[in-house]
């Protein structure tokens, strides 16, 4: 069956104009909502606004544009059902083949710092939901647009096949409108779930969680080949999230990548300037920043080519032609960045293996971090916490310079993404090098200053950032005499005095943050 009839009523309005007036030159009426409707009318586009079409004015300050009999029997009813047929032509009520609807904002409104629950309440789409639903509910006969994308495979579809559209793309349209709506009443439950009261406080700690997942990606194996595994999206609508990725070329995703992508995503995020971060079993084993990102490349793979082998590349910036001839030096698992240009797509094509994915940075953060333990979850909120030099406190007679304090952020800023314990060798925005995951500090210490050595990295002059507080001297002592000049560590041992006294006796200034950067 052709398409007659289209509701267009957007809040994201890219596209629009271009859609309707395909929608128009294809012979489609269109009835659109006030503020759709205006623009299209102002691109020439004839259109029949909702309100003169149902005989009744948008109400309560747009609350009710849409919700109306002649609108929703107009989607749902049947038409292969003589009865429906019957009821539709009794009322006068012609039907609606195509709805093009997306949603108030709802995701990018609470992410504004200065978002009231007012506002937010006020961009909870009640009519927008209901269209799609109910157009996903009738896809044997109603196609289904949420996503601008969408918007030119819908016309090809249209001009390809006389005037309608094929049963398996409105299926997979349905599909998609309900993972959108359920996405968007995730986030809407999330957000007031984590309010106290309705006048926005937050609450202490949730004792009940609207946690939902979708499956988004089936993976071939878990951690290993006989394990099982998936890819869940969190139903909240976390736009630019690592879900949303957009692979550009190379094989599917593994669970490992999945892992260490995020690992490489999360450090990357933080920084500012530009920066690289490589990626090794969910640690970072070469992290920089610099003026241009191939810099921040170079300096980033510097720290440990040995490990950067089959490592994940994290860019926050676009990926230029000549990183991308840098990268193909190294043997690359996963590069992930914000965009590639056309010609760095080209080169990296010459390797098909690599995975290219691209990802938005924008405001971002999962509102809880799940651990799963035996019969039970840990839950807790993520560890966002970034700190700035007006709160850190210097505890020697040894004063660090502005250049070392700059080093020690970078290095504390590294030191939350490598796994405890952690020892972070930096200077000049470089992590020099890295000591990961071992049980005991005074370890992690020896490994660090072992990986500098390795690869003749020197040390001398360096500052070194640690997730914890020192228990004893011993891995101060490590660190002074591989050349540390600086430490920034969180303080709170017993034995502070001792470790303190230790770094004064050795010429070395020392930084307490007051907090500490776990990573289990
Ligand atoms: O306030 S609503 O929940 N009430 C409605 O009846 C309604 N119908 C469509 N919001 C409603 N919409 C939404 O308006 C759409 O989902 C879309 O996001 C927006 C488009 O409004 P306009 O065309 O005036 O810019």
């Amino acid at each position: 069956m052709s398409i007659k009839q289209a509701l267009i009523s957007v809040s994201d309005k890219t596209g629009v104009v271009e859609l309707a007036s395909a929608l128009h030159q294809l012979d489609i009426m269109i009835l659109s909502t006030g503020g759709t409707a205006k623009l299209l009318q102002e691109a020439s586009i004839p259109v029949i606004e909702v309100s003169d079409y149902t005989g009744f004015p948008e109400m309560l300050d747009g609350r009710v544009k849409t919700l109306h009999p002649k609108v929703h029997a107009g989607i749902l009813a049947r038409m292969d059902l003589p009865a429906h047929q019957q009821a539709m032509a009794q009322a006068q009520i012609p039907a609606i083949d195509l709805i093009v609807v997306n949603l108030y904002p709802f995701t990018s409104t609470i992410a504004r710092q200065d978002c009231t629950v007012e506002e937010a309440i006020e961009n909870i789409d009640i009519g927008g939901p209901t269209m799609i639903r109910a157009a996903a509910k009738n896809f044997q006969r109603v196609t289904v647009v949420t996503d601008p994308q969408d918007y030119e495979p819908l016309l090809e579809q249209i001009r390809s096949n006389n005037g309608s559209v094929d049963h398996d793309y409105r299926f997979k349209l349905a599909q998609k409108a309900f993972s959108h709506t359920a996405r968007y009443d995730g986030a809407i439950s999330n957000y007031l779930t984590a309010l106290e009261s309705s006048t926005g406080q937050r609450k202490p700690f949730p004792d009940q969680f609207n946690l939902s997942f979708t499956l988004t990606q089936s993976l071939r194996y878990g951690e290993n080949p006989h394990q099982q595994a998936a890819f869940y999206r969190d139903a909240a609508d976390i736009t630019g999230s690592l879900a949303d990725y957009n692979q550009l070329q190379g094989k599917a995703l593994s669970y490992n990548n999945i892992a260490d992508t995020d690992a490489a995503l999360a450090c990357v995020r933080t920084f500012d300037k530009p920066a690289c971060v490589i990626i090794k079993h969910a640690n970072p084993c070469g992290v920089a920043i610099a003026d241009n990102p191939l810099a921040a490349y170079k300096k980033a793979f510097t720290t440990d080519p040995v490990s950067a082998f089959g490592g994940i590349i994290a860019i926050n910036r676009a990926v230029e032609a000549d990183l991308a001839k840098a990268v193909l030096q190294q043997f690359v698992e996963v590069i992930i960045a914000p965009e590639f240009s056309m010609e760095a797509r080209q080169l990296l094509a010459g390797k098909s293996n690599i995975r290219v994915l691209t990802v938005s940075l924008g405001a971002h953060g999962n509102l809880y971090d799940l651990k799963r333990v035996d019969g039970g979850l840990l839950v807790q909120t993520p560890d966002d916490l970034n700190l700035t030099a007006n709160q850190l406190r210097v505890v020697t007679q040894v004063k660090p310079t502005d250049a070392q304090i700059e080093d020690c952020l970078f290095a504390w800023r590294v030191a939350k993404f490598v796994k405890s314990n952690t020892i972070v060798f930096c200077s000049n925005g470089q992590t020099l090098g890295i000591g990961a995951g071992q049980m005991s500090r005074v370890d992690s210490a020896r490994i660090a200053s072992i990986k500098a050595e390795q690869v003749h990295l020197d040390l001398h002059g360096s500052v070194v950032a640690s997730d914890a507080f020192f228990p004893f001297r011993d891995g101060l002592d490590v660190l002074a005499q591989a050349g540390a000049k600086a430490v920034i560590q969180p303080g709170g041992s017993i034995r502070d005095e001792e470790v303190i006294a230790a770094a004064n006796e050795q010429g070395i200034a020392m930084i307490f943050t007051g907090v500490r950067h776990f990573r289990h």
